[in-house]
């Protein structure tokens, strides 16, 4: 039965979301359009099965066809990152980390993980997270130039000793230097944790450093650059495979989610094609071409610009705060979200800055001149922020401009 002919008030909200994401500018670096075929295994019949435990060693009967497609998901995933071990059963990047900590660490122990104003995570060690109750987070910044000091994050780590030291951020827009923080973490004893979610899509496209063959474990959505459903994972080397599977179950999650299991291993098979190398390069080049029309007019960039595929921008630095500024592009039909900048002196629902980023717009075909032409309509919709009259105008152009980039064409609901 399809869901119109039973439930109108969810059918009708599905089409006004899929609506809005054909017409509109999808700039929300966190996200990205998967695939019909990642689609389809997501609403697929995998999602009936319970099957707790790992492929081979089931405490439910009837998982033969469940664990081949675990096992192609591992498999890929194995294949793209080159890691020992792959746990693919976390539901999505906050229970990832938690299980990795758990995996890794004795309760109590420090944490050494970036500051969520300077492009940290919540998970990294916020205080108001059920994780910084349970470890000791000691968080470190990014310098006045906008960038990881090494030499500063040593002194941290010679001074508070972690056990862990935790890099991979969802606001930070520059290559990482894994190879020198492994070094400090060898220098003082710690293991070392990549939380590569916003990136992995990159690095599987080999456009980016890939920390998996460094570092102790590695975790990551599987939902943005990477393209695929919403999810987690972890890759961990061998000699936590034992405490990464126990720490995700029977640890902290019961039955996984194996239709979304199955819309990973799509994807994974899809990240593999030699296509995605060119998504990925064109990801990154989209970015650099929004840093320099941003940096053209005269917008400040944190982080001094960008190495991946997002741009943190102070906007208030142009009179307008970061919640005036995403109220105003959502008018015009442009997606982005407020955001805070390092050390903002203003609160998280209305902070200095916006994100952005380039994934969905490149996965919907859109390159450098498009680029450029977003750019125009984002400045002139920031600068204009109180005219509707305007707003409503670039509203217009985005939706005929949006529709020569079709999206889940024949899709309806
Ligand atoms: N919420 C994600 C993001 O937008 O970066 C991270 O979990």
């Amino acid at each position: 039965m399809k869901i119109r002919s039973y439930d109108i008030g969810i059918a009708d909200a599905l089409e006004c979301e899929l609506n809005r994401q054909r017409t509109g500018l999808e700039m929300i670096p966190s996200e990205n359009f998967v695939s019909d075929a990642v689609l389809e295994a997501l609403g697929s019949v995998a999602t009936n099965k319970y099957s707790e435990g790992y492929p081979g060693k089931r405490y439910y009967g009837g998982c033969e066809f469940i664990d081949e497609i675990e096992s192609l998901a591992i498999e890929r995933a194995k294949q793209i990152f080159g890691a020992e071990h792959v746990n693919v059963q976390p539901l999505s990047g906050a229970p990832a980390n938690i299980a990795a900590y758990e995996a890794l660490l004795e309760h109590g122990d420090t944490i050494l993980g970036m500051d969520l104003s300077h492009g940290g995570h919540l998970t990294h060690g916020h205080p108001v997270t059920q994780s910084s109750k349970i470890y000791n987070f000691v968080r470190y910044k990014t310098n006045t130039e906008g960038l990881i000091d090494l030499e500063n994050l040593r002194a941290m780590a010679l001074e508070h000793k972690p056990k862990l030291i935790l890099v991979g951020y969802s606001a930070y827009s520059r290559e990482i230097d894994y190879a020198g923080v492994k070094k400090i973490a060898d220098e003082v004893g710690a293991l070392t944790m990549a939380d590569i979610a916003h990136i992995a899509g990159l690095i599987a496209g080999g456009q980016m450093d890939n920390p998996v063959p460094i570092f102790d474990l590695v975790t990551t959505t599987t939902h943005k650059t990477l393209r695929g459903p919403r999810g987690g994972m972890i890759m961990c080397k061998q000699e936590f495979a034992k405490a990464v599977d126990k720490a995700v179950f029977p640890g902290l999650q019961g039955g996984p989610h194996e239709n979304v299991i199955a819309a990973k291993a799509v994807a994974f098979k899809e990240a593999l094609e030699p296509s995605f190398k060119e998504y990925a390069r064109q990801i990154k080049a989209n970015a650099k071409i929004l840093e320099e029309e941003f940096r053209n007019r005269e917008y400040k960039l944190m982080f001094g610009g960008t190495d991946n595929h997002l741009l943190l921008i102070d906007v208030a630095s142009k009179g307008v705060t970061g919640a005036e500024a995403e109220a105003a592009l959502d008018k015009a039909g442009i997606t982005v979200n407020k955001n805070m900048i390092p050390d903002d002196p203003r609160k998280p629902m209305d902070p200095s800055g916006i994100r952005l980023g380039t994934p969905a717009l490149t996965t919907r075909g859109m390159k450098e001149n498009e680029m450029k032409t977003i750019a125009d309509w984002i400045d002139d919709a920031i600068t204009n922020h109180t005219n509707e009259t305007m707003l409503s105008v670039i509203r217009g152009r985005v939706k005929e401009f949006a529709s020569n980039f079709p999206l889940y064409e024949g899709l309806e609901y």
